[in-house]
């Protein structure tokens, strides 16, 4: 019996390779979340950029926090069992009326790691509707195996290296995914995702958060670490990711350099051009 998801959800995720919408925040929580990055971005006078952007729940203890919502790991858990590592929270922002889109692409290609099971969940803090970009899929192509890409390099493209499948996308069968402020979707790995521009008027924030059961392995860098959200990790193949005390706890901020650092490397491993941060 799952926790969260119907078997209706559960069904269509392994078949499709996705799922959405399922409500996570509330109203309170979303505005909350946002004030805390918006607070933060502020300060430092400009939007997140460049490493921030990534493992970000070792820089603020909020997005830590998010990471651990139970209602989200109960979720997670229908899908890829009670033992789960989290590997990466990754911001995606597109500013209101900017041109930022991510080309269609696999995740499973570039990260290393060699679990199929390893689910993203697309936390929208702001809303994600087909007007501002929200992502589409490619319904069941998470069953087709590795679809080739090329690396294109645009500025415009999110993607580190703009890697783009190069054959094989049917964009009439490509579904979108809007969320409303608090909602989340569900996409595995393997599964074909892309995003337009953001014609909207407000900016269209979302954090994905990278889960993975604890027998993956990182199968490129030499080094990966992740953090237990849920059970028990008996096999010890990430250096556990700590929890930062407060935002910018001086030793997370420390370990964040590490983790992102490596994270870069595998990302742009045999790349042709590499951008200084991510
Ligand atoms: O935010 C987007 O539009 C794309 C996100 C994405 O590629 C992902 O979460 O894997």
């Amino acid at each position: 019996m799952p926790k969260v998801l119907s078997e209706d959800a559960v069904t269509q995720y392994r078949r499709d390779g996705y799922f959405h919408p399922v409500d996570i925040l509330d109203e309170t929580a979303v505005a909350a979340n946002r004030a805390h990055l918006e607070t933060f971005e502020a300060g430092q006078g400009h939007p997140l950029k460049g490493g921030q952007r990534n493992k970000s729940h070792l820089l603020f203890r909020w997005v830590d926090d998010l990471m651990r919502t139970p209602r989200i790991l109960d979720a997670v858990e229908d899908l890829i069992g009670p033992d789960i590592l989290c590997w990466n929270t990754l911001f995606w922002i597109k500013e209101a009326g900017s041109e930022s889109f991510v080309s269609w692409h696999q995740d499973y290609n570039y990260w290393g790691l060699d679990s199929e099971d390893l689910v993203t969940v697309w936390l929208a803090l702001s809303p994600a509707a087909v007007e501002s970009g929200c992502m589409r899929v490619l319904p069941g192509s998470h069953k087709r195996g590795s679809m080739p890409h090329d690396d294109k390099f645009n500025d415009d493209n999110m993607l580190t290296r703009g890697q783009e499948i190069s054959k094989g996308v049917d964009e009439d069968k490509a579904v979108f995914m809007p969320l409303k402020p608090g909602q989340a979707s569900f996409h595995n790995v393997q599964i074909a995702h892309a995003s337009g521009p953001n014609l909207g008027a407000d900016r269209r924030i979302g954090l994905s958060l990278h889960y993975l059961p604890t027998h993956a392995q990182q199968t490129v860098g030499d080094w990966d670490s992740a953090a237990l959200v849920r059970g028990e990790d008996t096999y010890g193949h990430f250096t556990p990711a700590p929890r930062p005390k407060q935002d910018m706890d001086p030793d997370a901020v420390a370990f964040h350099e590490r983790a992102s650092g490596a994270v870069r490397d595998i990302l742009f491993k045999d790349a042709d051009k590499v951008r200084p941060t991510l």
